[in-house]
Parts: C-alpha cells; sequence; structure tokens
C-alpha cells in the first residue's frame, strides 16, 4: 500500500513535472510575435493598401512579427487618437504611423512611448516630440518642385492654377504647399498664377466636388496640381465630366494603377509618385529595428531599412528615401501592375 502510495506519488509529481516542462518549453522555446501596427491616415486609401503591402513584405522577412494595419473611415486626427490609445490598451510593440496632423496626436504617441511602445511616423510626419523617427519618402523640396514644374510644363509657362489637397491639416501635403508657393516666386515660373487652394479630404467625393468647384469658378484654369493620389484621381474625372481634357491639365502625385486610364484619355500627361509599398516596408523594418534595440534615435543615427539598405537620422529625428519617379503615356501601364 505504502509503495504504491509512492509510486502513485511520483507519478504524480512526473506528470505534473512533465506538464511544467511543456509549460516552460511552450513560453521559453515558441518565438515571441512582434506586433507593429500601421495607423494609416484613412482606410480605402490605394496609398495606404500598397504600404501595408510593403509591411507584410517586412514581416515576412522578418519572421514572428504580426502586422496590425488599421485607420480612421475618413482621415481625422481624432480617429488616429481613438485607434491609438485602443493600440495603447492591447500592448502591441510598435505604432507606424501617417499623421493627420503634426500636433494633435503628439500627447497620444507620447503616452504610447512612455509604455514602452516605439512610435515611428512614416509618409505624414508626427512633431519630434511624439515620434523615435520620421520616415519621409522623399526630400520635401524634390516634391514641391517637381509638382510646379510639370504643371508649367504643361501650362507652357503662362497661366492660372489651383491645388487640390488632402485634408487641410496633412503634414506632407501642407509641407508639399508650402515648398510650391515658394517655387513659383521664382522668376521662372512669374507667368503662373496660383488662384485657389482646396482640400478634398482624401475622399473621392468631396475632392471631386472640390475639383468641379474649382474648374466651375475659374473658367481660365489652366492646370490642378493635386499633391495626392486621391485627389488626382477625382481631378482627373471632373475634368473629363466637365469635357475640359485638353484644356485643363491635372497633375500632382498618384499611383499608375490608378491613373493609366486618365493618361489615355488625355486629362493627365505627367504624374509624380515614389514607391509606397517600399515606404511602408522600410517604416516596418525601422519599427522593428526599434523594437528589437537595434536602432536608437538622435542627430546622425543609422537605421536598417532592409533591403533598402540604410538611413541616417537627421537633427530631427527625420530621414528620406529616393527621388519621386514620373509617369506618363511611354510607363505608365507598365508601374501600373506594381502599385
Ligand atoms: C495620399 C495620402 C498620402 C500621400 C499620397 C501622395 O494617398 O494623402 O499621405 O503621401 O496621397
Amino acid at each position: 500500500m505504502k509503495i504504491k502510495q509512492l509510486l502513485l506519488a511520483a507519478a504524480a509529481v512526473g506528470v505534473f513535472a512533465g506538464l511544467a516542462g511543456c509549460a516552460d518549453k511552450k513560453t521559453g522555446d515558441a518565438p515571441e510575435r512582434t506586433r507593429i501596427a500601421m495607423v494609416v491616415k484613412s482606410l480605402g486609401n490605394g496609398f495606404f493598401d500598397a504600404a501595408h503591402q510593403g509591411a507584410k513584405d517586412a514581416a515576412a522577412e522578418i519572421g514572428g512579427v504580426e502586422i496590425i494595419y488599421t485607420g480612421p473611415t475618413t482621415p481625422s486626427a481624432e480617429g488616429q487618437i481613438e485607434i491609438i490609445n485602443s493600440l495603447i490598451s492591447q500592448k502591441v510593440d510598435a505604432i507606424v504611423v501617417s499623421a493627420n496632423d503634426p500636433n494633435a496626436l503628439v500627447p497620444i504617441a507620447k503616452k504610447a512611448m512612455q509604455r514602452g511602445i516605439k512610435v515611428i511616423s512614416f509618409d505624414s510626419a508626427l512633431a519630434p516630440g511624439g515620434r523615435q523617427m520620421q520616415l519621409n519618402p522623399s526630400n520635401a523640396e524634390l516634391i514641391g518642385q517637381k509638382q510646379i514644374e510639370m504643371a508649367a510644363a504643361e501650362m507652357n509657362g503662362k497661366g492660372e492654377l489651383a491645388i487640390l489637397s488632402a485634408s487641410a491639416q496633412a503634414t506632407n501635403q501642407n509641407i508639399w504647399i508650402g515648398v510650391m508657393k515658394k517655387t513659383l516666386e521664382q522668376p521662372q515660373y512669374a507667368g503662373l498664377k496660383l488662384v485657389a487652394t482646396v482640400y478634398g479630404d482624401d475622399q473621392s467625393d468631396k475632392s471631386y466636388r472640390e475639383a468641379i468647384g474649382l474648374l466651375r469658378s475659374h473658367p481660365n484654369l489652366k492646370a490642378i496640381i493635386a499633391p495626392t493620389t486621391v485627389g488626382i484621381v477625382a481631378a482627373s474625372k471632373a475634368v473629363a465630366d466637365e469635357g475640359l481634357v485638353g484644356k485643363v491639365f491635372v497633375t500632382g502625385l498618384g499611383l499608375p494603377s490608378e491613373m493609366a486610364g486618365h493618361v489615355k484619355s488625355g486629362a493627365v500627361r505627367e504624374f509624380a509618385i515614389w514607391n509606397p509599398i517600399d515606404l511602408g516596408y522600410a517604416a516596418t523594418f525601422a519599427a522593428h529595428q526599434f523594437v528589437t534595440g537595434k536602432a536608437q534615435s538622435g542627430d546622425g543615427a543609422i537605421v536598417s531599412v532592409g533591403r533598402l539598405g540604410a538611413v541616417t537620422l537627421d537633427a530631427n529625428g527625420e530621414t528620406a528615401l529616393g527621388p519621386p519617379f514620373t509617369y506618363n503615356a511611354g510607363n505608365v501601364d507598365q508601374f501600373a501592375k506594381l502599385f
């Protein structure tokens, strides 16, 4: 009896020991998943869908990374604040955000960083106090100047132009518009007159209505610059619907996949963009570098962006990928297959 009890006890200990061993093994051996949330300006925007693709590519390459892709339905700072609050409760490891406002998100982003969450802004920047780094797609001067150059070429250097932007607080569009206005002060652009700047909030219907408004209230308009992939599609459609192809030219920043038809209709001759897949990939890769302690913030800090190489942060914690590329009837179909 005694022996049997002992054996049973030993078996029980063995079983428990085995179970405990299993449990240890589970937590010890199973690789912990890193959760990186990509918070975009708004959902339903093809540009951010492409950035999401890049984020997934980075996650697959790194391994053990889960991407949470999220954003408000319309591009508002309030919507992003709510989302970041919930990501803080979910204890994600990093937040990669394209901000709808440079300052409004800073307090919630600071809260996230205080809880150990790494915050990277990409595309549309957060003010320096709210993030570990900002990844710009390209140099802002280049992006702004390029758009004036394209418009000036289509207008033969003379006439009225207007800007159809995204939301009024968007960091990236506002910086580019600032550069465009400065560029227009140069003597070679003295013949160009900026008559209006309107905001379509990166919503197709509002952007379309704003474009129609521009065309009707400025009958001498020769070009619309839309520094937003949503706005440029809407403006192209408005020009076609109003029967103004050949009279009013649309240019700006667009996705080849969304613009090919408008280049063929003649509403657009040339537009620019960088690779949004690479942008999402690089931002996600950089976020992972911060999570694993391989990257630090600071002037001159070098951050690996995987297959794209490495970037160096400036005194504002900002950095940029390559120059924008231009598209026209000669190459738009080829790139339309990619993004
Ligand atoms: C829209 C968004 C995005 C911008 C592109 C060019 O998709 O506003 O932030 O970078 O356009």
